[in-house]
């Protein structure tokens, strides 16, 4: 090996998107572990978490964004801010696609009506891209759920916008395409030394994780509305003797009625979402976690910027 070949790289890889195209699933999956919480509904990601990956001699920091669309409330807007700075600071961006959706809206094929907001979505972040005159790498996602002819055809349309270098055919989920993706990123890096030890996979601070985890359970467990005006604290963080921690939660919600929908029946929600964070997060955390949730109202949580601020959101 020449001198050249063993000389390190480090950078960051941005991968930005529409809601629910996969971007976290994708980070997940390249670092072999969760550093970002995922579900089935958008807007599920709201501050930019790294994830670190290792590939031969180049360290390459992944940092998930939150989904890019059209901002309506503050919290939206910095949200969505956030996404783009990401983007800009950038080594490499990867935008990626809900490929399956946005071939029932370019196929006029069975579209749903969330179909039609990612399109629309998609087509904003081409606009951003050329107004930020920044090139990104295509990276279409769930190829699992679709047909061959339609992903060639969806590669040609996105050819055809010219904000485009390499574009990969992938399943963030089931693995497929991940290897020649990881390749190109690590070539991508510049040289430099790597920012994280070895065995760094992720840069968020436990109290912010263990939050996010809780979010998560939150918002598998209420529906609609509730899981947006939903917010996650780490209040207290107590190591003891024995090795467990005991940890101690604010939910915020923005009214009364919403506090009893995450409270439930004799407090039946609330538990469940308390009982499958803990289990996780003693997991993550590989010990035993005593977890404490309340669940407080704060109207004005998604403005307040000392809230916002413990997530690096800022609000314009
Ligand atoms: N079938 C399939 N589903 C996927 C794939 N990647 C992500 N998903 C699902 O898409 C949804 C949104 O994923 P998430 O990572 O939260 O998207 P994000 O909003 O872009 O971060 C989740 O239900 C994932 O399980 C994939 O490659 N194939
Ligand atoms: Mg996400």
């Amino acid at each position: 090996m020449t001198d050249t070949a063993q000389q390190p790289r480090c950078g960051f890889a941005a991968i930005i998107g529409a809601p629910n195209a996969g971007k976290s699933t994708l980070v997940n999956t390249l670092v072999g572990a969760k550093v970002s919480i995922v579900t089935h509904k958008v807007q599920t990601t709201r501050f930019n978490v790294r994830g670190v990956v290792i590939e031969g001699q180049s360290q390459i920091i992944l940092v998930d964004t939150p989904g890019i669309f059209s901002p309506k409330r503050a919290l939206d807007r910095a949200m969505v801010q956030a996404a783009w700075n990401g983007a800009a600071e950038a080594d490499k961006i990867i935008h990626l696609i809900d490929a399956p959706a946005f071939a029932r809206v370019l196929n006029g094929n069975e579209a749903k009506a969330q179909d039609q907001l990612a399109f629309k979505d998609v087509e904003r972040i081409i606009e951003g891209l050329k107004k930020h005159n920044l090139k990104a790498d295509l990276a279409l996602n769930k190829i699992d759920l679709m047909p061959k002819e339609d992903l060639l055809k969806l590669a040609k349309h996105f050819e055809s916008t010219g904000c485009y270098g390499d574009t990969f055919m992938i399943s963030a989920s089931k693995g497929a395409g991940l290897k020649t993706l990881k390749a190109s990123l690590a070539t991508a890096m510049p040289p430099s030394p790597w920012h994280y030890p070895a065995d760094q996979i992720a840069d968020l601070p436990s109290r912010l994780l263990a939050a996010e985890v809780t979010r998560e359970k939150l918002m598998l467990r209420v529906h609609e509305e509730l899981p947006y005006a939903a917010s996650v604290e780490t209040e207290t963080w107590e190591e003891h003797r024995n090795g467990a921690v005991r940890i101690g939660q604010v939910i915020y919600v923005q009214r009364e009625s919403q506090r009893k929908i995450v409270l439930g029946k004799g407090g039946q929600v609330i538990k469940a979402i308390g009982a499958a964070a803990r289990q996780e997060l003693s997991q993550m955390f590989d010990r035993k976690v005593h977890l404490f949730l309340h669940v407080k109202v704060r109207e004005n949580w998604s403005r307040d910027p000392a809230h916002l601020a413990i997530f690096g959101l800022e609000l314009d």
